[in-house]
């Protein structure tokens, strides 16, 4: 028989699953929010967590918690809407699971075990953050940051990041392929892949890195091309979106999202990062490059796309927004996953006409005080007129 406090936890959760999600009062004209996180640890089935025979668990014990759910990759197969989440461990360790949903907004559901990553790495710690993408050779291939300890320093929390490489047809069954090997620069992590063949080759967003934290000298998110994918080797890496002075990816950037194609160009949607006296604060972005040259930026709104806002603020690592994968469907409706403070995991809803609306038409940062008034009140200048005429 089972404990009677398991039904209670079940009813709770499944009264969780069933909730649905609404627009929340929230207004830009550029995307919604929505009212309730679209995963938590509460989405976590039981059986991953409690040990549901009382002869071993009298007390009905968690006996191996999960801390977080977060950095989702995101992906849509035949009408469905997957999250490859992120996944903690009370022990600190994530690991990946597929959450399903038939609305991309509500209704996430795991299956029944975690993704099952084939153990080719015997040094490897610590895997998260997995960006999905469906690439014209056939493959969804996942993308996600494989962490190991710096056996190099004596220092304890010292760790090498690299970018691991897995492929898939159907989010089952995974092949795991070589880690990314980036010649000139000693880690990674935020690496994405293009979904198409550029020149013939495999193409990747990079973030160059001298440590594990820092960014160091790399300047922001890279771009390279590979050959083979099965061992995959960047030479060099080009710069696309830049970390720049007294903007929000002053500290650091990071590739997010898989690019969106648009008749205008490739939409990206990544993070950047700056420092407060408060610590770093996580925002999500937007911009675009080129078609023919997706290493090339052509339009750079200025500032945020996505902020940390209320309860969004506050979790293991507050004051962050982080995206890592975002879905456009059929509809052409656009789908943006994202996690608060590495806490638990939202989703932001838009089209891909006001993606580039946004993109190609909100300014870009003219850099300096001064001039952000002059562009702020050409703005008002023109509306004032506007509004006299149509009086
Ligand atoms: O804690 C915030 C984020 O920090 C890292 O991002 P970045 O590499 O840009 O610093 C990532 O580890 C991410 O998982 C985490 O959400």
């Amino acid at each position: 028989m089972l404990h009677k406090r398991y039904y209670i936890e079940k009813e709770k959760q499944e009264k969780l699953l069933a909730r649905k999600n609404e627009k929340s009062d929230f207004y830009n004209g550029v995307f919604d929010r929505y009212e309730y996180p679209v995963l938590t640890r509460e989405h976590i089935p039981l059986t991953w967590r409690y040990d549901l025979n009382p002869d071993t668990n009298p007390h009905f014990m968690e006996r191996l918690g999960i801390n977080a759910v977060m950095n989702s990759g995101a992906i849509e197969l035949n009408g469905k809407y997957y999250l490859v989440a992120r996944i903690e461990g009370n022990d600190r360790k994530s690991f990946f699971g597929v959450a399903e949903s038939d609305n991309g907004i509500d209704g996430f559901r795991f299956w029944d075990y975690p993704i099952l990553l084939p153990d080719t790495c015997p040094e490897e710690t610590n895997v998260y953050d997995m960006r999905l993408t469906k690439h014209e050779d056939g493959y969804i291939y996942g993308v996600f940051c494989s962490e190991s300890k710096d056996t190099s320093v004596s220092d304890l929390s010292a760790a090498v990041a690299a970018a691991g490489i897995v492929r898939t047809k159907d989010l089952k069954t995974w092949e795991r392929l070589p880690n990314l090997i980036t010649l000139r620069s000693p880690q990674q992590r935020n690496v994405v892949l293009h979904p198409e063949f550029v020149d013939g080759k495999y193409a990747f967003y990079t973030r160059p890195m001298d440590d594990f934290i820092e960014t160091g000298s790399g300047g922001g998110i890279g771009f390279g091309l590979c050959e083979d994918i099965t061992h995959a080797v960047i030479d060099e890496e080009k710069m696309t979106s830049l970390r720049k002075y007294h903007t929000i990816t002053e500290a650091k950037n990071g590739a997010g999202a898989t690019p969106i194609k648009t008749e205008k160009g490739w939409i990206h949607i990544a993070h950047g990062v700056r420092n407060t006296a408060a610590g770093l604060r996580y925002v999500i972005y937007a911009f675009a490059t080129d078609l023919k040259d997706p290493s090339k930026v052509i339009a750079e709104p200025s500032g945020l796309l996505i902020g940390p806002r209320g309860e969004e603020r506050v979790g293991d690592v507050s004051n962050v927004v982080f995206t890592n994968g975002a879905v456009v469907n059929e509809k052409n409706e656009v789908f943006i996953y994202y996690a608060s403070s590495d806490t638990r995991m939202h989703v932001a809803t838009t089209t891909v006409e006001k993606l580039v609306d946004y993109v190609f038409h909100t300014p870009s940062d003219p850099g300096r005080s001064v001039e952000c008034v002059a562009q702020r009140c050409g703005l008002i200048e023109k509306n004032l007129a506007f509004l006299k005429a149509n009086e």
